[in-house]
């Protein structure tokens, strides 16, 4: 009898969690909606086996973490106590967050206690900003899905499993590295794991405003697109557009997909740029529920080999950053985390951030936007991914979409990249094709790249050869000269582009220990870095077409890859910064350069 009743109780409970709640999109502009934040104090402990996800079955209330069980009687055994394990600040990321889980990879389970009012009428949402890189979610008890890729935004519907009063989530977060993955087993940054940007409730209506895009049309600056989806496909609901800075006040009605959309012709609105970005208060309304965001209006576009803005030609004053904080080196996640690297970077003569190598989180877009920097944002496509793999390809298209889907109402974003030094194959070229003709189709207002690899070199003539070419507007390339080439190459190097589209150095540069002074040609001095820039700089200045230069890179960053004690440290070195914001000489070369290419 006894028997009977666990096997029930298990099969109760294995179907328990298998009511699955659905996975709806994330709602475009998340801070702008009714949320309670879950950020803050999330309770947790190091799964090196998995035991609590995969034994569940034996035994669910003593193995599956996911019940955060408590022991109802002195004789139970529960082998597991979220109240009594080690706490962390949420978002933030394990390895600086504690320091025994530094070079940690593989399963930390997470529990948040909260408390719910149930709102008449409302649904309500669970918000990730992003959890690097695997995240099963539970709710009370029962699993809400499982997302994969660390970098975007993902969501559940979680009205029908929520209680008045106490409730429990729980996040099984899992970082370690597999070949098959977006990023795959090897890139230079710290596979930082966790839970790393926002955790919200999300009030929603019962009917809400899921998503809407609003731009300029085409290359028009007279004229605006605007278009709305609802979370329900239901005809006839009315949806107010107000711009009040451009005596806008339009209703449309949705049709049977509970979609709506409208030109707004005779507009003359004052062009974002990063000399006046300017915003305009935008407000939506749609029954009971508000929405308002700001939004900038520009153009970008090409002609020839001139990149162009707002009609006008533009050199892009750029620099390449990780998501990764100033001074304390972890990663970034806030408003003002993003404030510091925009400030060093303004403080370069930048106008222009390349967002290496996956999406940042929004604060940082927005800041970047709010500050007049224009943006290149980046899925982590990166070096030998899997190309073969159709999972791959789904999960790097997800997340493709994702960041054009949060990302698309945002002026700064001017070049959505696919991918980062990718060497050549067939298989490559199908996967990499397929990625920027659906970019370019989800979203025809802006400008596709990727970052190239130049690899052959004859007679110092680099010549620049990619089947990608066509599918890109902007030909952009890595190259160092100077660090991973003899530092000898760039006076004699020539580079020829044979395609007649603007050119971007998506990155240059060579690593310096901040405060090691010595001979020019000694590695890590700051001396060595300072000429390689002079010397790339008048080299790369000579490309035809030149539209643009992102050196690699802003700061510091941390690297497993980069071990060399009392230089690197973990770190890899080619910062214009130290890790700890000191400038180096080779900043003054680039802040002087870009100083003359603002005339
Ligand atoms: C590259 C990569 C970048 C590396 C850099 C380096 O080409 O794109 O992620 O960190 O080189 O420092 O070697």
């Amino acid at each position: 009898m006894r028997k009977k009743l666990f096997f029930l109780f298990t099969l109760l409970m294995v179907t328990a969690r298998c009511v699955m709640a659905a996975e709806v999109p994330a709602p475009q502009n998340i801070y702008a909606r009714d949320v309670q934040s879950l950020n803050g104090t999330w309770n947790y402990f190091v799964d090196v086996q998995e035991q609590g996800y995969y034994d569940y079955r034996m035994n669910p209330v003593k193995w599956g973490y996911f019940m955060n069980a408590k022991p109802k009687r002195p004789s139970d055994l529960i082998e597991y106590d979220f109240d009594k394990s080690p706490s962390m600040q949420i978002p933030s990321d394990w390895n600086t967050a504690d320091e025994k889980l530094f070079f940690y990879e593989g399963t930390v389970w997470f529990r948040r206690l909260f408390d719910f009012q149930k709102k008449e009428g409302k649904r309500t949402l669970l918000y990730f900003g992003a959890v690097n890189y695997e995240a099963i979610v539970f709710v009370n008890g029962q699993e809400m899905g499982k997302h994969v890729g660390g970098f975007t935004p993902f969501c559940y519907d979680v009205t029908d499993v929520l209680k008045e009063g106490e409730n429990f989530v729980v996040v099984k977060v899992d970082n370690k590295r597999h070949a098959d993955n977006v990023p795959t087993r090897i890139f230079d940054w710290w596979n930082y794991g966790g839970i790393t940007r926002d955790v919200l409730l999300v009030n929603v209506e019962d009917t809400y405003m899921e998503d809407y895009t609003l731009h300029l049309t085409g290359k028009t600056t007279g004229s605006i697109d605007f278009a709305v989806q609802l979370s329900k496909k239901v005809a006839g609901e009315k949806v107010t557009l107000t711009i009040p800075g451009l005596k806008v006040k339009k209703t449309v009605t949705t049709d049977a997909e509970g979609k709506a959309s409208l030109t707004i012709a005779k507009v003359k609105p004052q062009l974002w740029s990063p000399e006046n970005p300017k915003l305009y208060a935008v407000q939506l309304q749609h029954g009971a529920e508000t929405i308002k965001d700001e939004i900038g209006f520009r153009t970008i576009e090409t002609r020839g080999k001139q990149l162009l803005l707002n009609g006008k030609p533009i050199f892009l004053r750029g620099v390449c950053t990780h998501e990764e904080t100033a001074y304390t080196n972890r990663r970034a996640n806030c408003a003002a985390d993003a404030d510091t690297l925009i400030a060093w970077a303004k403080s370069m003569n930048c106008n222009f951030l390349r967002l290496a190598h996956y999406p940042h989180n929004e604060h940082a877009i927005r800041e970047a936007e709010r500050k007049g920097m224009l943006l290149w944002a980046e899925i982590p496509v990166y070096w030998t991914i899997s190309w073969n793999n159709p999972n791959t390809y789904n999960n790097a298209h997800r997340q493709l979409s994702d960041l054009i889907s949060r990302d698309k109402n945002r002026a700064a974003v001017i070049i959505w990249s696919i991918a980062n030094e990718t060497p050549h194959s067939n298989a490559r070229d199908n996967f990499l094709s397929h990625l920027a003709t659906s970019a370019k189709e989800q979203d025809p207002t802006r400008l596709i790249s990727m970052a190239m690899e130049v690899l052959s070199a004859s007679n110092y003539v680099n010549r620049l050869q990619d089947n990608m070419n066509q599918y890109v507007d902007v030909i952009s390339f890595n190259q160092y000269v100077g660090w991973y080439r003899d530092v000898n190459d760039a006076k004699k190097m020539k580079w020829e582009i044979p395609y007649d589209k603007p050119v971007i150095i998506s990155e240059f540069g060579g690593g310096a220990k901040e405060g090691l002074h010595g001979a020019a040609e000694q590695r890590w001095t700051e001396e060595f870095q300072e000429r390689l820039y002079r010397e790339n700089l008048d080299m790369l200045d000579k490309i035809e077409g030149l539209a643009g230069t992102c050196p690699w890179v802003l700061k510091d960053f941390r690297s497993p890859r980069r071990p060399l004690p009392e230089i690197q440290d973990y770190f890899n070195r080619k910062g214009l910064f130290s890790d700890q914001g000191k400038r180096k000489r080779a900043f003054y070369v680039l802040k002087e350069w870009y100083e003359k290419k603002k005339k």
